[in-house]
């Protein structure tokens, strides 16, 4: 039987509830700056959300929700130059301290490191983004923690693609097997499966109804030892938090 030795951790939804109150507030920003009308509310981003990236989803949005928008062949230059300043929004905001870490998410991440259990990055948002969210939640020098971060346009097929996971498996030099992943939507689901990883899921307000047939576990958070998770669909071994005993036991079944 193959042992458990890598855990890889998807960011926007699963490390931290980003999506909302980080990303969607710095492209409203960049959008303002630019002298642009648009504005995503709460729930248009959560239709926007069923496209992962952000240069992908403003083509998107002026696909399906703006069509009155003039386009043309200077639309993937305005999309680039957009993306980079919500970049620049979206990191000045995590400096700020803005958006804390999910229950959970630290201590395991200190519990695998405390056991040399591997730990990996699979996400599609800009690597710039996940380096300032672990700076300013985990610390300096966290992102070192990482052996892979596997993130952004590294791989052209984003999430519902398994390209960014089989990528993050190449560069362990681990087959799936060995490895489970931590995801919190539909889309990242399906790339997770699609790289043949079994999936834990942690549930957040954007994606609470999204299908997450296939899950091994899926849970509304990871928990605390204080503060114990509700277990939505899975076996979750009579544990009331993630932990690497139960995450072994799981692995193994
Ligand atoms: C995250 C994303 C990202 C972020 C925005 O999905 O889709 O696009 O919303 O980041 P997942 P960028 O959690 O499935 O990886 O603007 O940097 O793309
Ligand atoms: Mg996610």
């Amino acid at each position: 039987m193959s042992s458990l030795q890598a855990l890889i951790f998807d960011v926007d939804g699963t490390l931290a509830d980003t999506e909302r109150d980080g990303h969607r507030i710095a492209f409203n920003q960049a959008f303002k700056q630019a002298g642009l009308d648009w504005d995503w509310s709460v729930d248009l981003y959560g239709e926007l959300l069923q496209v992962t990236g952000g240069k992908e989803r403003m083509a998107f949005y002026l696909e399906k929700f703006n069509t009155d928008f003039p386009t043309d062949d200077t639309t993937p230059q305005l999309i680039k130059e957009l993306h980079q300043s919500k970049t620049r929004h979206y990191t000045e905001l995590l400096a700020s301290g803005a958006i804390p870490l999910r229950p959970g998410v630290e201590r395991l991440i200190n519990e695998a490191r405390a056991q040399n259990m591997r730990i990996a990055i699979a996400t599609t948002t800009t690597p710039e983004n996940v380096t300032a969210l672990l700076e300013h939640t985990l610390g300096a020098g966290s992102c070192d923690w990482f052996e892979v971060i596997a993130a952004g346009d590294i791989v052209p097929a984003k999430k519902p693609a398994p390209d960014i996971y089989d990528w993050a498996l190449e560069k362990l030099a681990l087959p799936a097997e060995n490895c489970l992943a931590f995801e919190d939507s539909e889309n990242g689901i399906k790339s997770s499966l699609g790289a043949a990883l079994k999936t834990i899921i942690t549930i957040n307000d954007y994606t609470r109804d999204h299908d997450f047939s296939g899950a091994a576990l899926v849970l509304d958070n990871m928990g605390e030892p204080d503060q114990p998770f509700t277990t939505l669909a899975g076996d979750n071994y009579g544990a009331s938090y993630l932990n690497l005993d139960m995450l072994k036991k799981l692995h193994a079944a």
